[in-house]
């Protein structure tokens, strides 16, 4: 059950989940500042104005990363702290943050591996359309050469857009993430957008920075169906699978979106696709980061009529049972995702073999949210957390062995934090967070993960 020598061992976190500082030094509002501070859309009416409060205890957190001992921290950056109103105009006190965090990680010895954008646009551009106005491209290019610029002296693994699905699907269809849009126009041109806003961006890291390595990162599942599911379950399933694992993969190595999306979509599609566009989506990726979490299930398709398509539902979840099966509901996560440690050495070694073009693969979030507290004693015995992180890492391993070319794992996630929609009722950290006081402290799992890291195994 070892790893490769020189595998990297990584931890994940986000900028609006953690850093807190909402109005400090210039940060200009952000989408998820005005959905979380809309009555009803986060729980608890929980916002990230302080989260984690990452951003003046950062170097306390950098020495918690090295107790566990990780290689590498994925942080990402947040636009508005650097272009509050997501223009040209800078801030340059932003920058200075990111320049403090970025040494003291190299001083730690940890290797910064950032994300360009974890879901927090500034407001201004989606006062003016958002990720479905194609302007945001060339917005989203100008702070991605500001930002190489900035820090691709000491930053060389770079990831543009964080979950580009969740960006345009939760954020513009089903309307549970910012900007809380139900429109599904809307969603299909944020979907080309932001598969445009990876190609420019990978284009101009690449011209600034030397010796880097661009990615960008997909939540991603296996879509399973029953063995004697009938075709219509069989085409939902692929249907799903295209809507969620193919659209940006097919679009940055072919340049091509899957068929039966194109079909489906029709001329939402077609009238926001311009000539060249196939050429800007198409790059020679350094890798894919790949979130994956649980597998999905598709038990029969269902009938639905058409008003789905333009209503507040996904056209898609409503159109299968997609519920989990019987035998896994004992599994269940506090976000009700079943536990499914196979499905991450799956996925892996399917990415691999469907796009063999793709030169390395790197797990950039694999986590749980499980709710425990500190005992009489003050530790925190996450045993399921250890469980799920040990087996997903068994599996990874295997197809790793099988020839999957999987560099890297960050865990999800370093700190818990704010969980978007769920705000801070759902914890994912290998460090618990006291939001009352902001005690630190380090999980059961956090101590399993450092003694994976020093031996690059796996216990059984
Ligand atoms: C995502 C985001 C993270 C989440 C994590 C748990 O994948 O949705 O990248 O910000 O917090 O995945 O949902």
């Amino acid at each position: 059950m070892s790893f490769p020598k020189d595998f990297i061992w990584g931890a994940a976190t986000a900028s609006y989940q953690i850093e807190g500082a909402a109005h400090e030094d210039g940060r200009g509002a952000s989408i998820w500042d005005t959905f979380s501070k809309t009555p009803g859309k986060v729980e608890n009416g929980d916002t990230g104005d302080t989260a984690c409060d990452h951003y003046h205890r950062y170097a306390e957190d950098i020495e918690l990363m090295r107790e566990i001992g990780i290689d590498s921290y994925r942080l990402s950056i947040a636009w508005p702290r650097l272009f509050p109103d997501g223009g040209t105009t800078r801030n340059e006190p932003g920058f200075a943050f990111y320049n403090r965090l970025i040494d003291a990680l190299i001083a730690a010895g940890i290797t910064p591996a950032v994300t360009l954008y974890h879901w927090d646009l500034p407001q201004p551009l989606e006062d003016a359309g958002g990720w479905a106005n194609r302007a945001t491209v060339d917005a989203f290019e100008h702070y991605t050469r500001a930002c190489a610029e900035a820090f691709g002296d000491r930053v060389k693994l770079w990831i543009t857009i964080n979950e580009p699905w969740c960006v345009s699907w939760l954020g513009y269809m089903s309307g549970v993430h910012a900007p809380g849009r139900q429109e599904l126009p809307a969603a299909i041109a944020a979907a080309h957008h932001t598969a445009l806003a990876h190609g420019r961006a990978t284009r101009v890291i690449k011209q600034v920075v030397s010796d880097c390595q661009v990615g960008i990162t997909l939540n991603m599942t296996n879509y399973i169906v029953p063995v004697d599911a009938d075709a219509e379950a069989i085409k939902a399933a692929d249907l799903l699978d295209a809507h969620i694992n193919r659209w940006w993969i097919d679009a940055l190595t072919d340049g091509q979106y899957p068929v039966v999306l194109q079909e489906e979509y029709g001329d939402m599609l077609s009238s926001v696709v311009l000539s060249g566009d196939a050429e800007i989506l198409k790059t020679e990726p350094d890798f894919l980061g790949i979130n994956y979490y649980s597998d999905s299930f598709v038990s029969t398709a269902r009938e639905v009529d058409g008003a789905l398509r333009d209503g507040g539902l996904f056209p898609f979840a409503e159109r299968a049972d997609t519920r989990v099966p019987e035998h896994l509901q004992s599994t269940l996560t506090d976000m009700e995702w079943p536990v499914t440690p196979e499905g991450l050495g799956v996925l892996a070694m399917r990415v691999h073999t469907d796009w063999p073009a793709i030169p390395a693969l790197m797990i950039t979030e694999n986590g749980a949210a499980y709710d425990d507290e500190p005992d009489a004693n003050g530790e925190v015995n996450d045993t399921r957390r250890v469980a799920y992180l040990t087996n997903h890492l068994a599996s990874l391993q295997s197809a790793i062995a099988q020839g999957a070319p999987v560099v890297a794992y960050y865990a999800w996630s370093l700190l818990d934090n704010f969980e978007w929609a769920y705000g801070y009722a759902k914890r994912f950290g290998m460090i618990h967070v006291n939001f009352h006081t902001q005690k630190r402290t380090l999980k059961r799992s956090a101590h399993t993960y450092k003694q994976i890291i020093e031996s690059d195994r796996v216990p059984v």
